[in-house]
């Protein structure tokens, strides 16, 4: 099978490193370009935390920055989740920027997105500012993307409001327009992130294993989305677990919106399962996920790492 193209729009973050070191690891995905967006961090540290990546896996995949903050909302980060860095607690060399594009994230995902042969997949691991960008300045760019596997939102509970989730709370109208775009759309939420925590065994398997290992074991120390002792939130892999290994999760193609006008509700997902709104299906949605199976797909795509 020769390998899927994607691109990656991305904030990290560490569970977004994680997501990136089993992307650009894998056999069976081609990562064409990340670009990066203020989220977890401004977008400044988004975008040294993707070069230095890019560099610590000594993989030819450029860079392009994007939007600073949200649309519409203003921009607050989850600094105290991931460090002052967004990737505090591992001491990378300082990227040489060889791998920084000229371009701003939108021009280089349509350049990537235009001069593919064969639709590439946007895997979405941060606030969707550039995504919606995208998608209405360079409408022309839909029939290029095979769909968008996101991590955001909930069918739940939330983690930045009671109801909402970090990236989707964050910028509500950039969530809007790609959940309303057509594009077709695979949403992993927080509901599986919390499903399927890393335990304390399997975060000292993985440190164990490379210097990939090592890297993330120190920085997990760091990691607010749980703890070393409790378990780890490893949300952002779930949307790259999904797109390489779907079977491990249940799902439900359904109806999603995305709250705008409500005053305790901005940036909920409104995950429609049991087909209340009598809207077209709009998204395929993570509901379950065999945790033992994520664990040990996790830690094989960490041990393929150097
Ligand atoms: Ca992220």
């Amino acid at each position: 099978m020769s390998s899927r193209p994607i691109i990656i729009d991305t904030d990290p973050g560490i569970d977004d490193a994680v997501a990136i070191a089993v992307a650009l690891n894998s056999p069976e995905l081609d990562v064409r370009l990340i670009t990066t967006v203020g989220g977890n961090v401004s977008v400044e540290h988004t975008t040294d935390n993707a070069l230095k990546l890019v560099d610590f896996f000594e993989k030819d995949v450029p860079v392009a920055a994007g939007a600073a903050g949200p649309l519409i909302a203003e921009f607050v980060d989850a600094s105290d989740i991931h460090g002052a860095s967004g990737m505090e607690g591992y001491e990378f060399p300082e990227p040489d920027g060889s791998k920084l594009l000229p371009q701003t994230a939108v021009e280089a995902m349509r350049d990537t997105l235009m001069a593919s042969d064969k639709p590439v997949t946007l895997v979405s691991l941060a606030p969707m500012t550039n995504v919606a960008l995208l998608l209405k300045v360079f409408p022309q760019v839909r029939e290029k993307i095979e769909r968008i596997v996101l991590m955001g939102g909930t069918c739940g509970r939330g983690n930045k409001g009671v109801l909402s989730e970090f990236n989707v709370a964050s910028d509500p109208e950039a969530a809007a327009i790609v959940f309303s775009s057509g594009v077709p759309i695979a949403m992993a939420g927080l509901d599986v992130g919390w499903g399927a925590m890393l335990r304390p065994e399997d975060s000292e398997r993985i440190r164990d294993l490379n210097e990939t290992g090592k890297m993330f074991y120190s920085m997990f120390g760091h990691y607010r989305g749980g703890s070393l002792k409790t378990g780890l939130k490893m949300y952002d892999a779930h949307a790259m677990a999904y797109l390489l290994d779907p079977d491990m999760y249940e799902t439900a193609d359904v109806y999603v919106g995305i709250e705008l006008d409500g005053s305790m509700t901005k940036g909920c997902t409104l995950v429609d399962l049991r087909g209340y709104l009598h809207k077209p299906v709009n998204a395929t949605v993570c509901t379950g996920i065999d945790a033992e199976r994520f664990r040990t797909w996790l830690i094989d795509s960490i041990a393929r790492c150097r």
